[in-house]
């Protein structure tokens, strides 16, 4: 069989078969037929990758920074990337500081439901809400910025934690015929956890690229996202899976 003819079978064959036993659906089919290779309906969304999040920073995840390497690598190989940044009022709601008694990575019951209290981070115009030292991707079309209410923090970077205010992002994507979102940044339990979960119900495939991420981890935190996104259809990837 040639290289051709073989690659065909997988794909109506192979590929359809470890698709289900995986579970995985549209992506198994398309990896069992050999590597990613995104396309015009394909977005990479890199989620946060900003000075307060790298070592150095006021909420520095850990071994954020070495996500910079690898995100510039994969951003090449899209013709369409968004880059998202956490984007606080100084007395947003989400930081510790402005509740008294409370200290980071305490929570309290907000109107719209559980928030972790933080660091102060990602201010709006401050250095800290800059991208990390290093990224580079020239040819990314949108910034999102999210988390810009006072009173409601967004993880995601499509819906505020209300779950009602949206950022504008589904409709942008949609737009441009924008069917799959890969992810990937900081922090992998927080705010690439909930974007992914949100392009889901948006109705978009989703995938978050695990090395290409790096987590917060409060009490399994980890864990527990890779577990809600797995339940909601979320697909978890390496970089290397792409071509
Ligand atoms: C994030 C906590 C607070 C994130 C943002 O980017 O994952 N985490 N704000
Ligand atoms: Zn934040």
């Amino acid at each position: 069989m040639s290289g051709f003819d073989r690659r065909s079978f997988l794909k109506v064959t192979g590929g359809a078969a470890l698709g289900a036993a995986a579970g995985g659906g549209w992506l198994a089919q398309a990896l069992a037929a050999g590597k990613i290779t995104p396309g015009p309906t394909d977005v990479f969304i890199v989620v946060d990758v900003q000075k307060c999040f790298v070592p150095g920073g006021s909420l520095a995840v850990n071994k954020g920074d070495e996500v910079v390497p690898i995100i510039n690598a994969l951003a090449k190989k899209f013709q369409n990337v968004v880059m998202t940044q956490d984007w606080h009022t100084a007395d947003h709601v989400s930081f510790a500081s402005k509740h008294d008694g409370k200290k980071p990575f305490e929570s309290i019951k907000l109107g719209y439901g559980n928030q972790v209290l933080w660091p102060d981070h990602c201010v709006q115009g401050t250095d800290g809400a800059a991208f990390a030292p290093g990224l580079d991707i020239p040819h990314a079309m949108l910034v999102i910025r999210k988390g810009f209410n006072r009173d409601i923090d967004s993880y995601s970077t499509f819906r505020e934690a209300d779950g009602k205010s949206t950022t504008g992002l589904a409709g942008y994507l949609k737009a441009r015929g924008i069917k799959t979102c890969y992810l990937a940044g900081l922090a992998t339990d927080f705010c690439v956890a909930w974007s992914a979960l949100d392009a889901r119900k948006e109705g978009f495939k989703a995938a978050v690229i695990e090395d290409a991420s790096r987590g917060i981890d409060i009490n399994g935190s980890i864990a527990a996202a890779w577990k809600d996104m797995a339940g909601k259809g979320v697909q978890r990837i390496q970089s290397a899976d792409f071509a």
